[in-house]
């Protein structure tokens, strides 16, 4: 047997924020609280965000360039040491809860990922709201979305979307009091050499198909497009999947996704986010989950939120009405 080294984990490559840089960026914050009322879904609370974007700390500048770029082996750019305030209210229990105000870690995010792309949400999804909390809901635990608590499976954000995103960002405002709930990630990258040549082959055909969740319409009449899982440069492609929802449509291709699935197992990091943690996830190069955890629905259950970016925000005119950030 050959020796394997396990690559670095996502804490070792972070980001991590100075205290003086973590001041600096609270500050930025503190003018989007003040700017267009403070409500983040403005085209004007917008504006004034990607204004301020561009005096983040000059760190965290480059390290937002660079994976832009480059997203690494990983597909996670690990940003640390954000500020989040320390009095919070009560984590929220109800189900589609979002950030319609620019607290400081609602506004710090949207600064930050509007240096990655533009921010984007969708009409069906937490009534469109830029920034979204990642909490769970009572009654929900079972169920395969952000307000469950069972193990949610690996996947490509909004895989069954034409214009899903480019990047996901989830910021921790309050950490799992059971320490838990960790956020897995498995980039392709690093599964690929894993992978047999007929699973590559087999990825890379018209073989699957993606059901909507019912949010969305479920599947409905129409059936969702056949696609590959594997897409682009075959030594360094793209992956779409979604292990709840995206189905292989004869035996080869069921195979080539266990295979898939072994190999993002085998690759997974899995973090337990800390407060003031955000994880940047290349939703074109990385599937990402979490542990299963038991919420205690007192207040003090582990709190996230999520922001959106897409790279070209063009591409996606025709889907966005009045050209807003809303897709249908
Ligand atoms: O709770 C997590 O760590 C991830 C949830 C998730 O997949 C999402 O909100 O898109
Ligand atoms: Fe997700």
């Amino acid at each position: 047997m050959t020796e394997t080294s396990s690559p670095p984990a996502l804490t070792d490559t972070a980001v991590v924020l100075t205290d003086p840089e973590r001041e600096a960026v609270a500050r930025l914050a503190g003018e989007l609280g003040r700017a267009a009322s403070g409500v983040v879904d403005s085209a004007a609370w917008l504006a004034a965000a990607r204004d301020v974007s561009v005096r983040l700390p000059r760190h965290l500048l480059s390290a937002t360039r660079e994976f832009r770029y480059h997203a690494g082996p990983d597909g996670v750019l690990l940003i640390r040491n954000l500020p989040v305030p320390e009095e919070l209210p009560a984590t929220p229990t109800r189900p589609g809860s979002v950030q319609r105000t620019a607290s400081t870690a609602a506004a710090a995010m949207a600064a930050v990922m509007l240096q990655l792309g533009e921010v984007i949400a969708y009409r069906s999804e937490k009534s469109g709201a830029l920034v979204q909390d990642v909490v769970p809901v009572p009654g929900r635990e079972r169920q395969q979305s952000n307000a469950g608590s069972v193990r949610l499976q690996m996947h490509t954000e909004n895989a069954f979307h034409h214009h899903r995103p480019d990047y996901v960002g989830l910021l921790c405002v309050r950490e799992d009091p059971t320490g838990d709930a960790r956020l897995c990630t498995a980039s392709i990258r690093r599964a690929l050499p894993l992978l047999s040549r007929d699973a590559r082959q087999a990825l890379s055909e018209q073989r699957f198909m993606t059901e909507p969740p019912p949010s969305f319409g479920g599947s409905g009449s129409v059936p969702p497009p056949v696609h590959p899982i594997l897409r682009g440069a075959p030594d360094d492609p793209d992956v779409l999947v979604d292990f709840a929802s995206t189905h292989p449509l004869d035996d080869g291709a069921r195979r080539a996704m266990e295979e898939l699935r072994t190999a993002f197992e085998r690759t997974t990091h899995a973090l337990a986010l800390s407060a003031g943690d955000l994880a940047v996830v290349d939703n074109r190069l990385t599937v990402h989950g979490r542990t299963s955890f038991a919420p205690r629905y007192d207040g003090t259950d582990r709190w996230l939120h999520r922001v959106y970016a897409v790279t070209d925000h063009r591409r996606s005119r025709a889907g966005r009405p009045g050209g807003g950030s809303v897709l249908d």
